[in-house]
């Protein structure tokens, strides 16, 4: 059986001597911002977390790892890590040239000496490392939506790491890990992999799989970029440490990997696996479907539960950590005790909470009961995630100028403050352009420009726990689908469609504005001279004709009741 490698791991590190020298030096350099996720990525380069990586990724590596999972020279490496950046960076940037790679403060944390400059096929990149081009994948999505259209590659030059400020103590890098296992005497250890909060379960199978690897137990969840909507780091973290101490004193350790997961399922777990080996592991768990990111845009699993064990299996040898099957644990009733769901002794009753349901539970204010998590973990997760009715939320409306939006609005706003409980704002049309946006105009630009401000301004009430009601045109789906997703992180957005026709809003004219739109005074006039994409699948449509703003606002009320934001 394998026993960990204790010889430390090479870092792209210099010495802290020329690390001064260098930093001043490439004060000069052509700088890139790097993005969260390159800084989570060039920590594992620098650190030795990626090794044998030197550097990003060259446009042969990168064909070789998209193409079979193998760099140039035929090493085995499943995941392209490259460092993606905006054509106007690429424009005047020629191979040969070093740029200073800096963090969002603007410290410079390493050098690269660019090597390739490369368009990729990102259509591919996605059909091979991901096994779909399919957006319902965050990685996917991330590669065509927010990772920048040209690939530099090249070796790094590490001057510093980048700074963390949450959790120090338990945060290492693959020579402190091995440092720490060579000190405490442990030859064999098994990781345990997650981006979840650990409940009894997860307790048990992990102590389980310890013990018949007959090695410690580390402890080594991701708390660099995990699925979009996962429970937050700390409170993660906050968590973990609460289980820990129900291991038996000295065989189990906790560190932190600041890792960007890519939810690559099979790929990923190989991935994961050599990550592992580099900090000095022996043995990583891998379970029913590692890494999963959920379903792809036909509603299936974008890769089969086993599939991830199957590969890493194949590539066991040269991955350098012996897998560990993960057994999924159900808690046995009769027995009050934890046994592998295939040993559970016959007639007997199985209790099993899944993840959604967990989530329904919390989001209710439900009972979550002892026998499936520990009271610690229970009470760390209602404190960020209190019921439904005690979190913050937001209220979208959109419709044509004149639709009756900010009427409705404000009638909502009077009977949610009447109810109290939640500061409320209203984010009106008109009132953030005198105050937010009084710069902006009504090219397609500048009202993305104004929405997006609305909706963050929302997302920082939304998170507060408040309740923020937004009241502007918003004429395009792409943009309140932005929102959207900017509030989802915090809290419930409901897009309510003022739908009232442009006929009816240009027979009221209120304002006077369409006759001026009509006369071509006003230009680009939403409903006349510029588009509006009317929502197709909001969370309530009110149509005003005919009906009175008391019996709209009433509506909205319902819905909020009726999704459990507000109690009657
Ligand atoms: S947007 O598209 O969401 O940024 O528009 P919004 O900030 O809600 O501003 C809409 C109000 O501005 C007035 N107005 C116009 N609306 C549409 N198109 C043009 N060109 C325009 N020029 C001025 C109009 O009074 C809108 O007010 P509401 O409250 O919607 O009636």
């Amino acid at each position: 059986m394998a026993l960990t490698n204790t010889a430390p791991i090479p870092e792209l590190y210099v010495s802290a001597e020329s690390a001064q020298k260098l930093k001043f030096e490439a004060g000069n350099l052509l700088s890139w911002d790097l993005t969260p996720r390159q800084i989570c990525d060039l920590e594992l380069l620098m650190n030795g977390g990626f090794n044998p990586l030197k550097g990003f990724l060259t446009e042969a590596d990168y064909d070789g790892v998209v193409e079979n999972m193998r760099l140039a020279d035929g090493t085995l490496w499943p995941m392209p890590i490259t460092l993606d950046v905006s054509e106007k960076f690429a424009e005047g940037l020629e191979p040969g040239t070093d740029i200073a790679l800096r963090d969002q403060e603007g410290v410079i944390l390493a050098i690269m000496s660019v090597s390739d400059k490369w368009v990729p096929n990102k259509a591919k990149e996605a059909e091979k490392v991901f096994g779909a081009d399919d957006l319902a994948h965050p990685a996917v999505n991330y590669l065509h939506n927010i990772a920048g259209p040209v690939y530099l590659g090249g070796p790094v030059t590490g001057i510093q790491q980048p700074v963390h400020y949450d959790f120090k103590a338990r945060r290492d890098t693959p020579n402190e890990l091995r440092a720490y296992f060579r000190k405490m005497g442990w030859r064999k250890i098994v990781a345990f992999q997650t981006r979840n909060p650990l409940h009894r379960a997860h307790q048990e199978l992990t102590f389980r799989a310890a013990r018949e690897a007959e090695a410690n137990l580390v402890i080594h969840p991701v708390v660099g970029m995990t699925k979009p909507g996962d429970v937050d780091h700390f409170t993660r973290v906050r968590c973990y440490e609460a289980v820990l101490d129900k291991y038996p004193a000295a065989t189990t350790h906790m560190s932190l990997l600041n890792l960007a997961m890519r939810m690559a399922g099979p790929r990923e777990a190989v991935w994961h696996g050599m990550i592992r080996r580099n900090h000095g592991f022996t043995h990583f768990i891998v379970g029913r479907d590692h890494a999963g990111p959920g379903k792809n845009s036909q509603g299936k699993d974008f890769y089969g539960p086993y599939d991830a064990q199957d590969l890493f299996k194949k590539h066991q040898d040269e991955i350098g950590v012996t897998m560990v099957d993960f057994k999924h644990m159900v808690y046995v009733q009769e027995k009050a005790q934890y046994y592998p769901a295939n040993e559970v002794p016959e007639g007997c009753t199985v209790l099993d909470i899944s993840g959604t349901e967990l989530r329904r539970r919390l989001r209710e204010g439900l009972e979550i009961p002892e026998w499936f998590s520990f009271p610690e973990v229970v009470r760390e997760l209602r404190r960020t995630s209190p019921p439904r009715a005690k979190q913050g939320f937001t209220v979208f409306f959109t419709g044509l100028s004149g639709s009756g939006k900010s009427t409705i609005a404000n009638a909502l706003m009077v009977k949610l403050m009447e109810m109290g409980g939640r500061p409320t704002t209203l984010l009106d049309g008109d009132v953030v352009r005198k105050h937010l946006s009084s710069e902006l105009g009504f090219s397609k630009e500048h009202r993305d420009i104004n929405i997006k401000r609305i909706g963050y301004v929302a997302s920082e009430i939304t998170k507060n726990g408040g309740i923020a009601i937004c009241a502007p045109i918003a004429p395009y789906t792409a943009t309140r689908r932005a929102v959207r997703e900017m509030i989802e992180a915090y809290g419930a957005f409901i897009e309510v469609h003022v739908a009232t026709s442009v006929e009816e809003c240009e027979k009221r004219d209120r304002k006077g504005l369409y006759k001026l739109a009509r006369e071509g005074k006003i230009k680009e006039f939403t409903g006349i001279s510029d588009p509006y994409e009317a929502p197709e699948a909001p969370e309530l449509r009110v149509d005003t004709e005919g009906l009175d703003v008391d019996y709209c606002a009433q509506q909205v009320i319902l819905k909020l009741e009726s999704m459990g934001l507000i109690k009657a």
